[in-house]
């Protein structure tokens, strides 16, 4: 039986590699793109009591998608939005922010079919790293990264 198996194995080790390279580069391509019916869930947070205003909520979500739309983030700009800020005022800001594509392999945004939409915590959660987190944390009164 093994010996069989050694056999066939022998004979057709070509088309099994095949096989394998095959699985492996779709298994890779599938986890380099998420097509666009891959989107996230648009949830809106609660903002009564913001004291932002919609076109406030704009710009402050336009300076944050900046901040961490290509390679790297801008940590301090980040933080000039943010620190000072309440659970509602940053509610008004994730829902203007709405849902962007991101491309988790480059941490940049995306505008092709490569990446998935993604809401400002998601993002956010995915540029800063958990001392930045903290930061915020500590310099506002936003709960969503405790
Ligand atoms: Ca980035």
């Amino acid at each position: 039986m093994v010996q069989k198996v050694v056999t066939v194995v022998r004979k057709n080790w070509q088309p099994i590699l095949i096989g394998i390279a095959v699985i492996y580069f779709w298994s890779f391509i599938k986890g380099l793109f998420s097509f666009s019916s891959e989107k996230g869930i648009d949830i809106k947070m609660p903002e009564s009591g913001s004291r932002i205003t919609a076109s406030q909520a704009k710009r402050y979500s336009d300076r944050l998608y900046i901040a961490m739309k290509d390679i790297g983030t801008d940590e301090e700009e980040i933080y000039s939005v943010l620190f000072g800020l309440t659970d509602s005022d940053f509610a008004s800001i994730f829902n203007s922010f709405g849902l962007k594509r991101y491309f988790e392999g480059g941490g940049v945004s995306s505008e092709g079919f490569v990446g998935v939409d993604r809401d400002l915590l998601y993002w956010l959660r995915s540029e800063l790293s958990k001392s930045d987190l903290d930061k915020i944390t500590m310099n506002s009164s936003i709960t969503a990264f405790i």
